[in-house]
């Protein structure tokens, strides 16, 4: 059987003038591609030198740089496995990841080399490595002794290629396991279906895709990345979004991947017009919903027309608008704001009620899937991975939504209890943990509510023990001290009681409905 290395199939699509610009970076460095060849040749084979034993984990937290996703390129092509972890989680978070997952290398910045190997070695990794985002490190460092020649190693479409943690639809985090297979078939589902043009073919000039995305998650780090380099299309490189920034590029670029923070955050620029954006022909967001006054706004203004597609941790990219007329659904289908689109080729995609059984068109339920691109199941977690599926192979996405008559998905709630904030999921009982163990505290619930900027931010609803005098900013300086930024309450109260339910449940939807406005 021949090799299915993702990494082969990506080397594949590299256009034939290797001298060629791949990545230019906001700050004007060009990579050509042939740098990304031989860099990633180099990192694996120094990789290959570590004698690691076969489905080794490479563990990174770095700032985002070329180098980094040279780094993942370089795990998929030495045949090991990637594990992306957000640059803000902070010691107890990246304990339990690297606890979990038993990672033969570490890569972690040079500033925050002193604790991440402490955890590293504890946890019995061999080699932790650094990588900072101005090309220095002990990686670059080593791997330029070796040579710029490396041959992908052969992998089977079910190989695991990455691993990236998610806390599902309940409880601790948990590594979804995603293989070769899984992020091959999904990329080249996206190059068809959102229409990418390679340089020099029917169109002439080639997409150009502007960067501007976190590399740590699916949609900077697959959906992107992938989908410029499956297409043999350059990347311009943001290290952080800048809405100014990422609007100028826009006269040298053809597509534009963001969650909906982005896309408000740039509706606040003048510059801002469909003069801006003239050369544009694609602007993808997800992650999160996008409001329908965003999307109506951003058509308005540029003149574009947002495509607004669907995915998970667990199965990467699952549904999106037509970017041309969707012929299994007649000429008629255009973006629809509000909507998700359509199950993406090869994808199967149903609504059920709470007892099973198959909803009628329209109706709302538990949305579940099944497709190539549906992971393998979650790190070491068989019986969960099991619960996650039912008996006839779907897996159950924990989102609530319909399907309309003319067949576009619809996206109404979930039914885990997660917030999406700009685009990064947090867990109300990770930070109701936090807190509940704080001295003091009887009880709290952290629900989200709309927030302007972020889409949904989370608030935190505290009960003293009784005679204990609580302020709410020494709780959010707590767990400042000790979460990832993004995860912290953007508000707490310290109240007398919570709404309880008969059976003493608490009621959030109630908690919601009391905050809804408080950013408003
Ligand atoms: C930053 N802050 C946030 C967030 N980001 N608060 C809530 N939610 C956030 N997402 C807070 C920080 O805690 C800090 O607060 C202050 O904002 C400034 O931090 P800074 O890092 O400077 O923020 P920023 O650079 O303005 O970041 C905002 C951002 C970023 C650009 C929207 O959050 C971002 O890149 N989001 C994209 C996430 C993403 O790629 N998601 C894809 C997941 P303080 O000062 O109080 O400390 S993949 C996925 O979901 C699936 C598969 C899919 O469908 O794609
Ligand atoms: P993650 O676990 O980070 O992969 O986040 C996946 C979740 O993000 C999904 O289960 C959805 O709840 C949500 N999501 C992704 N894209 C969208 C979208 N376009 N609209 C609404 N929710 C979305």
């Amino acid at each position: 059987m021949s090799s299915q290395n993702l990494f082969t199939a990506l080397r594949a699509a590299f256009p034939t003038d290797l001298q060629a610009t791949a990545v230019e970076t906001d700050e004007g460095l060009h990579y050509s591609w042939d740098d990304l060849d031989r860099a990633t040749a180099m990192m694996a084979n120094l990789l290959k030198s570590l004698d690691l034993p076969d489905g080794s984990r490479v563990a990174v937290q770095v700032e985002k740089s070329v180098e980094a996703m040279m780094l993942y390129l370089a795990t998929l092509r030495a045949g090991y496995v990637f594990l992306p972890l957000n640059t803000a989680y902070q010691s107890a978070e990246i304990g339990y990841f690297i606890g979990n997952a038993e990672p033969a290398v570490v890569v972690c910045s040079a500033a925050n080399f002193g604790w991440v190997s402490k955890i590293a070695f504890k946890a019995g990794t061999q080699h932790v490595f650094t990588l900072n985002d101005d090309r220095t490190g002990s990686l670059l460092d080593r791997a330029a002794s070796h040579s710029d020649l490396h041959p992908a190693v052969p992998r089977q479409a079910d190989d695991l290629a990455a691993i990236l943690y998610t806390s599902g639809t309940t409880g601790r985090s948990k590594g979804a396991m995603l293989t070769h297979g899984n992020m091959l078939s999904n990329a080249l589902a996206l190059r068809d279906y959102w229409g990418w043009t390679k340089k020099g073919g029917p169109e002439g000039r080639g997409d150009v895709l502007i960067h501007a995305l976190p590399i740590f998650h699916v949609h900077g780090l697959f959906v992107a990345i992938h989908g410029a380099l499956i297409n043999g299309s350059k990347m311009i490189w943001l290290s952080k979004f800048d809405p100014k920034r990422a609007i100028a590029h826009m006269r040298q670029a053809t597509v534009f991947m963001g969650v909906p923070t982005l896309y408000v955050r740039m509706l606040a620029e003048p510059s801002l017009s469909k003069a801006a954006v003239k050369n544009m022909r694609l602007f993808v967001a997800g992650s999160a919903p996008l409001l329908i006054e965003t999307f109506d706004q951003w058509q308005a203004l540029t003149g574009q027309t947002i495509l607004e597609r669907y995915g998970m941790s667990e199965t990467a990219m699952l549904t999106s608008n037509p970017y041309a007329p969707d012929m299994r659904y007649g000429q008629q289908s255009e973006r629809r704001g509000g909507t998700v689109g359509f199950p993406l080729p090869g994808v199967l995609l149903r609504v059920r009620g709470e007892d099973g059984q198959d909803l009628p068109t329209g109706e709302i339920g538990g949305i579940e899937v099944k497709g190539p691109n549906v992971f393998k199941g979650y790190w070491r977690m068989p019986d969960k991975t099991a619960e996650e599926f039912t008996s006839d192979g779907y897996f159950k996405t924990g989102d609530v939504g319909k399907v309309d008559q003319r067949g576009y998905v619809t996206i109404v709630g979930r039914s885990k209890d997660l917030i999406i904030s700009g685009g990064y999921n947090v867990y109300p009982a990770e930070i109701e943990g936090y807190i509940n163990e704080m001295p003091g505290v009887a009880e709290s619930a952290v629900v989200g509510v709309p927030h302007p900027d972020f889409g949904e931010v989370g608030v935190a609803v505290v009960i003293a023990k009784a005679g204990v005098a609580l302020h709410a900013e020494a709780i959010i300086a707590a767990l400042k001290a000790k979460l990832a930024n993004f995860k912290i309450p953007k508000k707490c109260f310290v109240v007398t009681e919570l709404p309880r339910n008969t059976m003493s449940k608490v009621q959030k939807n109630l908690l919601r409905d009391q905050y809804r406005e408080l950013f408003a």
